[in-house]
């Protein structure tokens, strides 16, 4: 069949190439005409790992092409941002506009045959709310869940599951939920990812698919904000974290997460609201943890700049700005807030070590902070503050690092003397 992709960004481009490699011919819509210009090079706008090879190859083979303006297809896959926004109680809504306005994009070209996929995370009725605005535009359209005869086109909601940095393995490998309006049209949709996934595909009706997706999320939300919990809880009692949920991970049903200086990204801790928003009075664990998670990057800062403080003539190193290990994806990044609120604080005798960053963000500029390697780090800073688990960071033997002082947020070096262990212990009896 012949796809369209809307959308061409962390998914929507890693999708459309993954389609295009299945020998479907894809044209990819995006609102910039750098990013179409980017990708008709064979050029890629985004950082994955192995996406470029892959994009140039499926654009020089004539799979992939993108452009401003809609073309008919056979298939349309809608890959765009569902940001949110504080409504007028300062709750966190979510902003459906994108979707929709890609819906009012596709609209004039369906025609009889066409499936309609949504992918982008939702809120759940979002499905349903496409759909009525594709049968208002197109009247002469026999619609799903609204026509009792066959419908012409079919519509369905399937999220993308991927983790940043392992993209194309996983828009392969994963399992798929595939929520069709009508049982019809999840049947439609499963036939067109069977082209290209590999993990199993499960269909259900829309709005359980979409419930599906916000539950993932939130449940690593809720998980990681009780390790955030205890972490802090240990600060105050002068214990070490990772000693503890080392050991009672031992348990058989015991899966503590890591605790870390917050969460990041744009889907754990943006996803958990979609649901608080859509049940406000029945969500306080899901809005609570939110709130944990938030408040752990607040408890670093405070730590952080006690221990420096206390060291007023010591050089302070922040390892790590990414939002996660080993990924150069700076955005919704508690390491990257925690390290700028002490940039302005401590500035002149800090630096920032983050190997996945050409250069520093614009927040660093004219704060006196410096961009160092690891080697430097452990030869000229006396403070070391971990805030990114990175591949690179872990691999520095006790030997290198024994006589620092080191507040390590990811538990990456649980060999380290516990120096701040104590120093936490002193400020939390003080
Ligand atoms: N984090 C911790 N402790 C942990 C695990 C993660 O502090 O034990 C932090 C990370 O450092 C990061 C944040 O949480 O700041 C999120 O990282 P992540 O690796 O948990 O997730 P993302 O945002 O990269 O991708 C998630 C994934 N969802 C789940 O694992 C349930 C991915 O599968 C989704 O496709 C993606 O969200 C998405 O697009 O929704």
């Amino acid at each position: 069949p012949a796809v369209c992709v809307v959308g061409l960004g962390y998914i929507g481009l890693p999708t459309a190439a993954v389609i295009a490699r299945s020998g479907s011919k894809v044209l990819g819509l995006d609102v910039s005409q750098q990013v179409v210009d980017t990708i008709n090079r064979g050029e890629i706008h985004i950082e994955e790992v192995d996406l470029d090879g892959l994009v140039q190859g499926v654009v020089a083979r004539g799979l992939l092409s993108a452009s401003l303006e809609v073309a008919p297809a056979d298939v349309f896959v809608i890959a765009v941002p569902t940001p949110f926004e504080k409504d007028e109680h300062g709750e966190h809504a979510p902003d459906i506009s994108y979707v929709l306005a890609a819906g009012r994009k596709i609209a004039p070209v369906l025609k009889t045959g066409d499936v309609v996929i949504l992918e982008s995370t939702s809120p759940v009725g979002t499905t349903e709310k496409m759909r009525d605005m594709i049968a208002q535009m197109r009247p002469d359209l026999k619609i799903p869940g609204i026509t009792r005869e066959t419908p012409d086109i079919s519509i369905a909601y399937c999220p993308e599951r991927v983790l940043p940095g392992r993209i194309l393995e996983e828009l392969t490998n994963n399992d798929r939920s595939i929520g069709g309006i009508t049982p019809r049209c999840a049947r439609k949709a499963l036939a067109f990812y069977k082209r290209f996934v590999r993990g199993e595909c499960v269909t259900t009706d829309a709005r359980s698919a979409e419930m599906t997706k916000l539950v993932e999320n939130a449940y690593r939300d809720v998980n990681i904000a009780f390790a955030n919990e205890l972490s802090i809880v240990s600060d105050r009692m002068g214990l070490d974290v990772w000693e503890v949920i080392r050991l009672a991970n031992r348990h058989p049903r015991v899966n503590i997460l890591s605790p870390g200086p917050g969460v990041g990204g744009h889907c754990i801790a943006v996803d958990p609201w979609f649901i608080v928003h859509g049940a406000p009075e029945e969500t306080p664990l899901i809005r609570t943890a939110r709130g944990v998670n938030d408040g752990k990057m607040h408890h670093v800062i405070a730590k952080a700049e006690a221990l420096i403080e206390a060291q007023p003539d010591a050089r302070v190193a922040c390892l790590g700005l990414a939002f996660k290990a080993n990924i150069d994806d700076f955005r919704e990044s508690p390491a990257r807030f925690v390290a700028s609120r002490l940039a302005r604080k401590f500035g002149n005798r800090m630096s920032i070590v983050e190997p996945y960053a050409a250069q520093l963000p614009i927040e660093f500029t004219d704060t006196g902070v410096t961009q160092i390697d690891v080697d430097e780090a452990l030869e000229d800073c006396d403070i070391l503050i971990v805030l990114v688990d990175h591949d690179v960071f872990r691999v520095v033997p006790l030997a290198e690092r024994a006589t620092k002082l080191v507040y390590d947020t990811r538990g990456i070096w649980p060999d380290q003397p516990r120096v701040v262990r104590e120093e936490a212990a002193k400020l939390a009896l003080a």
